[in-house]
């Protein structure tokens, strides 16, 4: 039986004490060892930043890729072995700036990966600089006058590009993040789970007490997620309150589901034949 401690690591924790990220990795855990998940059964992968650590404090399979460059890597992962239960830890500046044409092209594919986007709304790691959803208006010690741009919406823009199952979670409520998890983990395509993660070092607009006074989960008597333009309406709602929970779901062919090569076995489980390839190189 798979257990929380066999995903414990041998890492320190190197976050700042109180940080939302302590929140998402327990619920991550928690949600692998409800799925019954070994942990050689799981990739996780990352890009750069404090989120993008959260792979090095887990005891599993893990990648850290370059900046704004893990869900090519993914991608790849996903091609050369698509049994593997792939999730990806990225931030708001690593998968909506600086990846912010392979988290479009990634949604486009429908690659099934379950990415786990810890929005700060600031870039942590190098000091609290603006980041892709900083609110118009907040001032950083760079953005001293106040950002002067319109914050990115990554549920409307993943909305647009039809990805299939579009969440958001809140780092302060890790039983429900677990739950989207799991749902997530279960979606065979991309499950995008934007979460709402407190920087208690460089956000000190949108703290765990903001959140806790605005944020609530979608009515599961009145809310359906199969309803496209009702996701759209609710994934605008920002500010006074907040909604958390599964915005949108719908049933999809994945990406390496309608790739014939890989319609038997995957490509990491064939015999290594040079022969053809060599053949062809004659050819050329
Ligand atoms: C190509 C490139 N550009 C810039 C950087 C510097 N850099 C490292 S992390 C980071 C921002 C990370 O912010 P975010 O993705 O929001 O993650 P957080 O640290 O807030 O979790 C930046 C700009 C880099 N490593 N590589
Ligand atoms: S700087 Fe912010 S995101 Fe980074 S560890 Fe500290 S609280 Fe967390």
């Amino acid at each position: 039986m798979v257990t929380l401690n066999d995903y414990e690591s041998r890492f320190e924790i190197k976050w700042c004490p109180g940080c939302g990220n302590f929140g998402i990795l327990a619920a991550m855990k928690d949600a692998l060892v409800k799925r019954g998940m070994a942990p050689h059964e799981v990739l996780i992968v990352s890009g750069i930043g404090q989120a993008a650590k959260t792979p090095e404090f887990m005891n599993c399979n893990m990648f850290h890729a370059l900046h704004g460059r893990a869900l090519p890597l993914a991608t790849g992962a996903k091609m050369a072995n698509h049994r593997l239960t792939i999730l990806v830890n990225t931030g708001d500046g690593d998968c909506y700036g600086e990846g912010g044409n392979h988290f479009m092209h990634a949604i486009r594919r429908n690659v099934d990966l379950t990415v786990l986007a810890h929005n700060n709304m600031v870039y942590g790691l190098t000091k609290g600089q603006a980041s892709p959803t900083s609110e118009r208006g907040m001032v950083t010690r760079l953005q001293q006058h106040g950002v002067i741009m319109e914050p990115f919406n990554p549920l409307r823009v993943a909305l647009a590009l039809k990805a299939g199952f579009v969440a958001r979670g809140f780092a302060g409520n890790s039983e429900h993040l677990s739950f989207l998890i799991q749902e997530g983990m279960k979606y065979n395509g991309f499950s995008l789970i934007d979460i709402l993660q407190p920087c208690v070092s460089f956000n000190h607009v949108n703290t765990h007490q903001w959140y806790s006074e605005r944020v609530y989960e979608l009515e599961k008597e009145k809310y359906s997620p199969t309803d496209y333009m009702q996701a759209m309406a609710r994934a605008q709602e920002w500010g006074q309150r907040i909604p958390i929970g599964i915005f949108y779901r719908e049933e999809k062919p994945s990406f390496t589901d309608q790739i014939y090569a890989l319609q038997k076995e995957p490509l990491v489980d064939r015999a290594y034949d040079p022969a053809p390839l060599r053949q062809l190189m004659k050819q050329l």
